[in-house]
């Protein structure tokens, strides 16, 4: 169009004459010439170009986006990433107003009142440093791997930027590593969109944008964390407008249009993405005073609470239209999983006062321990799938979390449970490490079985690799925290080892494509969870137990820590504050 509008050009712009055409290129390469010059005019943090733009960054598309999401949500499901967009309009809530409404409740949070609530300091008496030599130096190992890990700026689904800057903001403060949180909470503060047109995951935006934000804040107390994760909490909620207020799967943040995935049969929800926003989104009420975001959690905590479930077991499939469970699959591993970690973290998160996430929390286990329990004729426990009544005998990585999940439950359960249920952590802990001892690389698979013969071994081709995931290190941090018995040490080391015999790649660290094969593959990716969750948890095994003690926090799905919500504490700091404050007036 506009070349037709040019004297002496052709429309199809093929009758240019020597002169015009070399004007135009003369013209075509200035502008490129001042895109790059441009790029030197940025500000010039060395470090943030490292860390962020490293060479191995991936440009901001879409395909790599919906890739990101599809290894780490279809890792908890299938490979397809096609949404079927059968969303509603987003009606909005009268009670979602602007930010200056959140900012005018928000103001009335006390950063100083939950300080003074806490029972321990959160980075301990010294940091958290070990004072035996040995575990020093593995712990100093660790940060290292963390200092000389590139933050890759992945582009997450729906262009939201940054992951795996706003998933490592705690791990590089907790670590200590202050120069490199800083530049980390720059960007977060000068760069981070949350008005993106796109795809993104309801859950994972909520475990590692949600969740990384509000943890950064409560470690640091810097308002631009509660600033950006406020703004974001707001951008969420047109999920859950949905004739039962069970949230779509996926959301665009700048339209507030919502969907479900397309790989998710009949337009179904998924019960470890609904089931895993209750600890975020009381924190979001907590802090900015709106009950909005708690009303919506209690909502699908209702409905699960009172929807009947076969033989006491949560489907993994549910529909928000009819609030009917689609599909008879149960499993604690991918779909699952994170359900029942938010149930009993909830109750650990409200300062044991959540009765009804106890109480949900221990029948779920009851039933998962008659119908999936097992034990391998080798003499391992493991957690089995369920599939509308038939056991698939197959335990996923994911699914090794519940080791480190049983343990922080043993306390809470029926009476005299305790030390059964400490067994049983330490059981299943042992199996998962079974699967890292018995490949070539002493990694774990994906998915692992017991049947034809197999013993927490792979046996198809296509669950062989490993993408730096947490969750076996994960269960021995708590099993450590829990028991002290210095084999989970032992046992965070020969990860150690290994990641950086076989995942350590120039830029970073990367997954391979089969444990098995001595001679690894790459499939250069890291995700954002090996340095919130990975790293961190192996820091943790290596530091004193007051570096984040239990009592006082609780770690979100991602490994962020949130604290415990004091609830009789804050009142009182509040009204003692009033009461100062009327003795001024
Ligand atoms: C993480 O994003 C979270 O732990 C999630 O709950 C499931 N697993 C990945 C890492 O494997």
């Amino acid at each position: 169009m506009v070349l037709r509008k040019l004297p002496g050009v052709s429309a199809s712009g093929m009758g240019l004459r020597l002169s015009q055409k070399f004007v135009f290129l003369l013209f075509l390469s200035g502008l490129v010439t001042l895109c790059f010059g441009a790029l030197f005019f940025l500000p010039d943090t060395v470090r943030l170009k490292r860390i962020f733009l490293s060479k191995n960054e991936n440009p901001p598309s879409v395909t790599h986006g919906a890739r990101t999401v599809e290894r780490s949500v279809g890792s908890r499901a299938q490979e397809e990433w096609s949404p079927a967009r059968a969303q509603e309009p987003a009606a909005k809530d009268e009670r979602v107003t602007s930010a200056a409404h959140n900012g005018e409740r928000g103001s009335a949070y006390s950063y100083e009142a939950f300080k003074s609530c806490l029972l321990k300091p959160a980075l301990g008496k010294n940091q958290g440093t070990p004072p035996d030599s040995e575990t020093l130096q593995r712990r100093e190992k660790v940060k290292e791997n963390q200092l000389r890990t590139p933050v890759l700026c992945v582009v997450f689904a729906g262009g939201l930027r940054g992951a795996s800057i706003v998933d490592s903001l705690d791990t590089l403060y907790i670590m200590g590593l202050m120069e490199e949180y800083e530049e980390a909470k720059e960007w977060v503060q000068n760069n981070l969109d949350l008005n993106s047109n796109g795809e993104a995951s309801l859950f994972e935006v909520n475990i590692r944008y949600v969740g990384g934000l509000l943890s950064a804040y409560y470690l640091t107390g810097a308002e631009i964390f509660k600033q950006k994760v406020m703004e974001l909490g707001e951008k969420l909620l047109p999920a859950f407008n949905t004739p039962t207020g069970i949230p779509r799967g996926v959301i665009n943040l700048g339209s507030g249009t919502s969907w479900s995935w397309g790989w998710a049969s009949a337009g179904s929800s998924i019960l470890a993405e609904f089931g895993t926003l209750h600890l975020e989104f009381l924190h979001l009420s907590q802090l900015s005073g709106n009950p909005l975001f708690t009303e919506k959690v209690m909502n699908i905590r209702k409905l699960l609470n009172k929807i009947e479930k076969p033989h006491g077991l949560y489907p993994n499939f549910l529909s928000p239209v009819s609030g009917n469970w689609v599909q008879h699959h149960v499993s604690i591993g991918g779909l699952g999983d994170s359900f029942y970690e938010y149930l009993i973290k909830s109750y650990l998160m409200s300062d044991k006062t959540d009765q009804e996430a106890q109480k949900m929390y221990y029948s779920a286990m009851e039933a998962i321990e008659t119908n999936l329990v097992q034990k391998s004729p080798g003499g391992l426990t493991y957690v089995a799938e369920w599939r509308g009544g038939i056991l698939d005998h197959k335990m996923g990585h994911l699914a090794c979390f519940s080791g480190g999940m049983i343990g922080i439950g043993a306390d809470d359960g029926p009476a005299g449970q305790k030390q059964h249920y400490l067994d049983l952590a330490a059981e299943i802990t042992h199996t998962c490490h079974e699967s890292y001892s018995r490949s070539a690389t002493k990694l774990g698979p994906e998915a692992f079985r017991f049947d034809a013969g197999a013993e927490a071994t792979a046996t198809r081709l296509s669950d062989r690799y490993y993408i730096l995931r947490p969750e076996v290190i994960e269960s021995y941090m708590y099993m450590w925290r829990l028991t002290h018995d210095p084999k989970y040490r032992e046992w965070g080391w020969e990860a150690v080892e290994a990641l950086e015999k076989h995942c350590r790649v120039d830029a970073g660290f990367s997954g391979i494509r089969d444990v098995y094969a001595s001679t690894v593959s790459h499939d250069n990716m890291q995700q954002s969870f090996f340095l919130s969750e990975t790293l961190k948890y192996l820091y943790l095994l290596f530091s004193d137990d007051d570096l984040l003690p239990l009592e006082d926090w609780v770690f979100n799905t991602e490994a962020h820590p949130l604290p415990v919500i004091r609830k009789r504490c804050l009142q009182e700091h509040s009204a003692t504050q009033d009461h100062g404050q009327t003795n001024l007036e």
